[in-house]
C-alpha cells in the first residue's frame, strides 16, 4: 500500500467514526432503546366520564351508558384508536396513595400511604394506624423518576403532585426524582382554575394557591391550559437537549372546585344537568384538550412513533350526580371516590404510542393492539415496573414491588399467568371508612373493620362480579363457603404486605376477623 493510499484509509476510518459519533448524538431516542414515556393523569376522573365507552357487554364489546353521551371526549377517542384500553383498571381510592403507588410500584398496604394527605396535620382519623405513612415517600432513590433518572431519563413533573405535608422533602416533585417541577407541591386541590384568580393567589383559595405559573395571573388562561403550554415547552426543550423523557403531567382537573371552563360551557348549557355537573363536564373537556394538544405537539415534533402514553385516572369519579354509595356518578357502576364499591376505584386507562407505526424499532419493543380493549384487570402499581421495562431498566435491588408487567396484556392477547387479583386497604375514616376491599377473580370482598361507622353497617360484603358487575346483592350469608375462603385469602394478603391496621381507644390492632 502507497504512503497515500494508508492516508486516505486512515482519514476514512477517522471519518467513519465521525460520522458514527454523529450519528449516536443525532440518533433519535427511540433507536437508543429508550422511548419517551408520558403518564398523563387526571385526578378524581371515573370511567364513565368520557364519551369513549370503557364498559364491555357480556361478549367483551365496548358498550356505551347515558353518562357516554353527555361528555365529549375527543382527544381520548383518538387515544382509543391507537392505543389499548381496560375494562378494568384499579387505583387506590383517593389520591395520596395512588399517586405514591405510580411513584412506588408498591400496594398502598404496603407503602403504608393509606389515606390522601392533609397538608398542614396528619389526618390519620380517630381510628387510624399511628405509624401510617403522613410523610409521604421521602427516598428518590426508589422512585419511578429516580431509577429513569439513572437511565439518562430527563424526568419532569407538571400538575398536582399531592405526595406529601409541608415542610417535608415530599411535598416537592423534584426531591423525589423530578428534575423539573411546575405547578406540583403538597396542595390536592387548586385555588382556583382561573388565571383571572391567579390560580388562587388573587382570588379564591388562597390556601391552596398554585405554585408558579405567575405568567398567566391576570390573563384568561385556564389552569388545565396553562399547564399544556409548560408541558409543550418542556417536551420541546427536552427534544432539544437529545435526551429520552419521562413527564407525569398530572392534571389538577377534575378535582373540585368544580369551575366552570368557559371554553365549553355552551356545550352542556341544554342538558338538563345540575350547574355543577356542568361545570364538572367543562373540566372533563379542557383535559381532553390538553391530551388532543399534546399529541398534536409530539407529532409536529416528530418524536411521536417514539412516545409512549399512559392515560388514567386516580380514583373513582366525584362526579357531582347524586348520594354518594348509589349507582349515579359513574353508572351503571355503584358509588364514587373515596369508597370500597367498584366506582370508588376504577379509572380509565389507555396505553398507547402517540402514532401508530409498527416499523419503528421502539414500538417492535413494545407492541400495543390499535383500538382494542383488553377484559384482564390492571393496577396502577403496575405503571413502575412496565415504564422500567421498556426503559430497559430494573428495580433496585431488594426492592419489593407488587406491581407486574403490563407488556402481554398490552399486546391485546389473554396471559394466562396473569394475576386477577387486587387488594385496597384504607384503615382510616372518609365517605367509606376502615375497610379492604379484594378481589380475586370473579369474587370481590369488602371487609369493614368498624362495621358500625360505615353505612353498610355489616361486617361482610359479598359480590359476584361476573353476575352481578355493579354490586347489588351482598352473598356474605348465602355463600358462607366463598367467605370464608376470601376473608382467609385477604388477611394472608394483608400480612404478605406488612399492613398497618385500624386501632381501637387503646391504641390496640383491629384484625379482620374471620365470619362465624
Ligand atoms: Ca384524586
Amino acid at each position: 500500500m502507497t504512503g497515500v493510499a494508508m492516508l486516505l484509509q486512515s482519514k476514512k476510518a477517522v471519518g467513519g467514526i465521525i460520522l458514527g459519533l454523529l450519528s449516536a448524538c443525532l440518533m433519535p431516542a427511540c433507536d437508543a432503546g429508550k422511548p419517551n414515556v408520558i403518564v398523563f393523569l387526571v385526578d378524581d376522573m371515573g370511567p364513565l366520564d368520557t364519551s369513549v365507552p370503557f364498559m364491555t357487554d357480556e361478549q367483551g364489546t365496548p358498550k356505551k351508558y347515558p353518562l357516554n353521551d353527555f361528555y365529549r371526549t375527543p382527544g381520548m377517542e383518538r387515544l382509543a384508536k391507537t392505543g389499548i384500553r381496560f375494562n378494568t383498571f384499579y387505583c387506590m381510592s383517593v389520591c395520596s396513595p395512588t399517586r405514591t403507588s405510580l411513584l412506588t410500584g408498591q400496594n398502598a398496604a404496603r407503602h403504608h400511604v393509606t389515606q390522601w394527605i392533609r397538608s398542614e396535620e396528619n389526618n390519620r382519623g380517630p381510628n387510624g394506624p399511628p405509624d401510617w405513612r403522613w410523610v409521604g415517600v421521602q427516598d428518590p432513590s426508589v422512585t419511578l423518576p429516580g431509577v429513569l433518572r439513572t437511565q439518562g431519563y430527563k424526568t419532569i413533573f407538571i400538575g398536582k403532585a399531592h405526595f406529601g405535608p409541608c415542610g417535608q422533602p415530599s411535598e416537592w416533585p423534584d426531591q423525589l426524582g423530578f428534575d423539573v417541577n411546575i405547578a406540583g407541591c403538597s396542595w390536592g386541590q387548586p385555588g382556583s382554575y382561573y388565571g383571572q384568580d391567579g390560580y388562587g393567589h388573587i382570588k379564591g383559595n388562597k390556601k391552596r394557591a398554585v405554585p408558579h405559573l405567575e405568567t398567566y395571573h391576570g390573563t384568561d388562561t385556564f389552569l388545565s391550559e396553562a399547564l399544556t403550554i409548560e408541558a409543550k415547552k418542556q417536551i420541546s426543550q427536552a427534544v432539544d437537549e437529545g435526551a429520552p423523557f419521562f413527564l407525569d403531567f398530572a392534571h389538577y382537573a377534575v378535582h373540585a372546585p368544580f369551575q366552570s371552563d368557559p371554553r365549553f360551557a355552551g356545550h352542556y348549557a341544554d342538558s338538563g344537568k345540575p350547574k355543577n355537573a356542568q361545570a364538572y363536564a367543562t373540566l372533563i373537556e379542557g383535559m381532553d384538550k390538553s391530551l388532543n394538544d399534546i399529541l398534536d405537539h409530539l407529532d409536529a415534533l416528530g418524536v411521536a412513533e417514539e412516545t409512549l402514553i399512559f392515560f388514567l385516572g386516580d380514583n373513582g369519579s366525584d362526579a357531582p350526580l347524586g348520594p354518594t354509595h348509589e349507582h349515579n356518578s359513574s353508572f351503571p357502576l355503584r358509588a364514587k371516590k373515596g369508597t370500597h364499591y367498584e366506582g370508588g376505584m376504577r379509572v380509565p386507562f389507555i396505553a398507547s404510542w402517540a402514532k401508530c407505526d409498527p416499523s419503528n424499532q421502539c414500538q417492535q419493543m413494545l407492541p400495543i393492539q390499535s383500538g382494542a380493549i383488553q377484559q384482564q384487570l390492571g393496577t396502577v402499581m403496575d405503571l413502575y415496573p412496565t415504564i422500567l421495562g421498556v426503559a430497559g431498566a430494573h428495580e433496585p435491588a431488594g426492592y419489593v414491588l407488587d406491581g407486574v408487567n403490563l407488556k402481554t396484556l398490552l399486546t391485546g392477547k389473554r396471559d394466562s399467568s396473569h394475576r386477577e387479583t387486587f387488594l385496597m386497604h384504607f384503615p382510616h375514616s372518609h365517605r367509606s371508612s376502615y375497610f379492604t376491599s379484594y378481589r380475586q377473580g370473579e369474587w370481590k370482598l369488602i371487609y369493614h373493620y368498624l362495621p358500625e361507622k360505615n353505612p353498610a353497617r355489616v361486617r361482610y360484603e359479598l359480590f359476584n362480579l361476573n353476575t352481578d358487575p355493579y354490586e347489588k346483592k351482598n352473598l356474605a350469608e348465602s355463600r358462607p363457603d366463598v367467605l370464608l375462603k376470601m376473608v382467609e385469602d385477604m388477611v394472608a394478603a394483608l400480612e404478605s404486605e406488612k399492613a398497618l391496621y385500624p386501632v381501637d381507644a387503646d391504641g390496640n390492632d383491629i384484625r379482620p376477623l374471620l365470619p362465624q
